[in-house]
C-alpha cells in the first residue's frame, strides 16, 4: 500500500458559523478562527475542512453559493481567508475548502444570466426543461422540498433542483459548466489552498430524458436511481484530475450520497485517477426507517459494526475510505452512537479510539474533542436548518403531530451540530459577545474546552492521547484489519496488524457489562490507551475501550 500524507492525516471539520464569533454579530466569522489555531493544533490533527465561506445569501448555511471567487461577507474578506491560509500553515496545517459544484445559489451571476431568456449564452449552464401536461417535467422530489422543480414564469420553463428552490443543478454535460469548475479550482488552488471536499459528488451527473419514478415503484418520487453516481460522473471526475488536480499535490474527499463500496473502489482506486476518498452516507443511515432520516428507528449497535467492517474489508487491497461518525449534517455522535448522559465521558472517548484506530483518514467533527450534545428538546422555533425547517412544514401540512414532529427533530435535526462552539463558562459559551445565530447549547456551563484543558480526565485530553498514539503507530494508519468475532453484539474487537506490529482493539459499544471473547493463546500485551483505570480484559465496562500492543 502507497503511503500517502493524506492517508496519514487527521481533519478536523469546521463550521465556521458556529466557530468562533471575533466582531460580536453572533456569527462565527474567519478572524475567529484564526484566533482558534493554537487550540486545533494543540489537538495534533493536521488538515482544516473548511464548510464553504464563499459569498452566499445562506439559504443553506453556505452551500449555496453566489460568487466562488469571494467570501461571504458575515465571514470577513479575502485578506481574513489569506491570514487564516497563512497562520494555518504557519503552524503546519494544511485547510482544504468546501466545494459546492453540483448546484450554486439562485444569486449566482450565471443562474441570473441563464433565467434570463432561453436565447442566453449560460441558458445551459442549468437544467431546464417545458412542464408536460401542465406540471413538472417529472415527478422528482428533492432532497429538501416536495418536488425537485421550480417553475420560472420569465421564461415558462422549470429548472432542476435537487435541494432547495434557491440552489438550481449546474448542468455538467455542458463543457462550459466543467471548464468554469476547474478553473476556480485552479484558482483556490494557486490560492495555496491544500484541496477540497466535494459537496454531493455522486450527484453531478443525471441519467439522460430525466425519466421519471414510476408510480407504485418502490420509494416512489425518490429518483436518487437517476442522478446517484450516474452515467458520466466518473469521466467528469478524471477529466478534473487531469484538467486540475493532477497539478497539485492536494488532497480530495468526495461526499457520495448512494455510494456502496463498490462504488467508492471506482471513485477511489488509485489507478483511476478520480478521487482520493469518499465519505459514505450509508454509515448516517444506520438509524434510518424506510421513509429515511426523519423516520427513525432505534440505533443498533451491531449495525455500525457490521457496516464499520464491512468498509474496512472493501478497502483492504485498494482505495482509501474516510472515517468519520459524525459531521454538520448529522447529530451530536456522543448523544446518537453513545450516552451524553451518565456515561458521556466514557462514551465520548469510545467513538474517538473507534474513530482514531481504524484504516481510512479520520475526519473529527468540532465539538466532539469535548463531547457536545444535540440540544434539549425544544420548540420548531429553536431550530435554523432549512431540511429541519422545510420537513417540519411539510409534515404539519400533511396533518403530523406537532409533538411527535418535534420528538423525530430532537433526533435527526442538522441543528444538533450546528450550535455554537463552547470554549467556555462566559456568556454564550465564549462564542459571541453577541446574540449567536442559534442557541448555545445550556450544558455549556461544564461541557466546555476551557474546563476541559484542566481535567486529566476529559474527552479533549483523551481525543490528544489517541491522536498522537496513531501518528506514533503506522499499524493504525495502514495495519491490516482482522475482527476477532463476537457473540455479545455489543463488544467490537479487532486486530491492526503491521510488519511486526500487532494492535488489539477491544470496545463496547454499549452501556452495559460485557466480556470479550478472545482467543485460547491470547496473551494480552501493554495498554496504550484507554478509557478506565486499570483495563483488564475479558470484562468490559461500559463503553470501555482499550487499545493493547501484543
Ligand atoms: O449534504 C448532502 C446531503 O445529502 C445531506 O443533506 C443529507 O442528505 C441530509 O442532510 C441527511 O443527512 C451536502 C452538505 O453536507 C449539506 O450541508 C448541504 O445541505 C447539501 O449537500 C446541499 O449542498
Ligand atoms: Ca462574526
Amino acid at each position: 500500500m502507497e503511503r500517502q500524507w493524506w492517508k496519514e492525516a487527521v481533519v478536523y471539520q469546521i463550521y465556521p458559523r458556529s466557530f468562533c464569533d471575533s466582531n460580536g454579530d453572533g456569527i462565527g466569522d474567519l478572524p475567529g478562527i484564526l484566533s482558534k489555531l493554537d487550540y486545533i493544533r494543540s489537538l495534533g490533527v493536521d488538515v482544516i475542512w473548511l464548510c464553504p465561506v464563499y459569498r452566499s445569501p445562506n439559504a443553506d448555511n453556505g452551500y449555496d453559493i453566489s460568487d466562488y471567487r469571494d467570501i461571504m461577507e458575515e465571514f470577513g474578506t479575502l485578506a481574513d481567508f489569506d491570514a487564516l491560509l497563512a497562520g494555518a500553515h504557519a503552524r503546519g496545517l494544511k485547510i482544504i475548502m468546501d466545494l459546492v459544484v453540483n448546484h450554486t445559489s439562485d444569486e449566482h451571476a450565471w443562474f441570473i444570466e441563464s433565467r434570463a431568456s432561453k436565447e442566453n449564452p449560460k441558458r445551459d449552464y442549468y437544467i431546464w426543461r417545458k412542464g408536460k401536461h401542465g406540471g413538472e417535467p417529472n415527478d422528482w422530489a428533492s432532497f429538501f422540498t416536495p418536488s425537485a422543480w421550480q417553475y420560472d414564469a420569465a421564461t415558462d420553463e422549470y429548472y432542476l433542483h435537487l435541494f432547495s428552490e434557491k440552489q438550481p443543478d449546474l448542468n455538467w454535460e455542458n463543457p462550459a459548466v466543467r471548464g468554469e469548475v476547474y478553473s476556480l479550482m485552479s484558482w483556490w488552488l494557486e490560492r495555496g489552498v491544500d484541496g477540497f471536499r466535494m459537496d454531493v459528488i455522486s450527484c453531478i451527473s443525471k441519467v439522460p430524458g430525466l425519466p421519471s419514478v414510476v408510480e407504485g415503484e418502490p420509494g416512489y418520487r425518490w429518483a436518487g436511481r437517476y442522478f446517484l453516481n450516474g452515467p458520466c460522473v466518473h469521466q467528469y471526475l478524471r477529466e478534473m484530475n487531469r484538467e486540475v488536480l493532477s497539478h497539485y499535490d492536494c488532497m480530495t474527499v468526495g461526499e457520495a450520497p448512494g455510494a456502496g463500496i463498490e462504488d467508492a473502489l471506482r471513485y477511489t482506486d488509485g489507478e483511476r485517477s478520480e478521487l482520493q476518498m469518499l465519505f459514505l452516507t450509508d454509515l448516517m443511515g444506520v438509524d434510518d426507517g424506510s421513509g429515511g432520516k426523519f423516520d427513525p428507528i432505534p440505533y443498533e449497535p451491531e449495525r455500525l459494526k457490521l457496516l464499520v467492517a464491512q468498509y474496512q474489508h472493501g478497502f483492504a487491497e485498494k482505495g482509501w475510505n474516510s472515517l468519520f461518525l459524525g459531521n454538520h449534517d448529522n447529530p451530536r455522535i456522543v448523544s446518537r452512537f453513545g450516552d451524553d448522559g451518565r456515561f458521556r465521558a466514557e462514551s465520548g472517548k469510545m467513538l474517538a479510539t473507534l474513530l482514531l484506530t481504524l484504516r481510512g483518514t479520520p475526519y473529527l467533527y468540532q465539538g466532539d474533542e469535548i463531547g457536545m450534545t444535540n440540544l434539549p428538546r425544544c420548540g420548531i422555533d429553536g431550530y435554523r436548518d432549512i431540511e429541519t425547517l422545510n420537513f417540519y412544514r411539510e409534515a404539519k401540512e400533511n396533518g403530523a403531530d406537532e409533538q411527535q414532529l418535534l420528538d423525530i427533530l430532537h433526533r435527526k435535526s442538522r441543528d444538533h451540530a450546528r450550535t455554537p462552539m463552547q470554549w467556555n463558562t462566559q456568556k454564550n459559551a465564549g462564542f459571541s459577545s453577541g446574540t449567536p445565530w442559534i442557541d448555545v447549547n445550556p450544558n455549556y456551563d461544564n461541557v466546555n474546552a476551557a474546563a476541559a484543558e484542566v481535567d486529566p480526565n476529559s474527552i479533549l485530553r483523551y481525543y490528544r492521547a489517541a491522536i498522537a498514539l496513531r501518528r506514533a503507530t503506522p499499524a493504525l494508519v495502514y495495519g491490516s484489519f482482522e475482527e476477532l468475532p463476537q457473540r455479545e453484539g455489543a463488544a467490537f474487537a479487532y486486530l491492526r496488524i503491521l510488519d511486526g506490529s500487532r494492535v488489539l482493539v477491544a470496545l463496547n459499544l454499549t452501556g452495559g457489562q460485557i466480556a470479550l471473547e478472545l482467543p485460547e493463546n491470547f496473551t494480552r500485551g501493554r495498554l496504550l490507551l484507554g478509557n478506565y483505570l486499570r483495563a483488564d480484559l475479558p470484562r468490559l465496562r461500559p463503553y470501555e475501550a482499550s487499545v493493547w500492543a501484543l
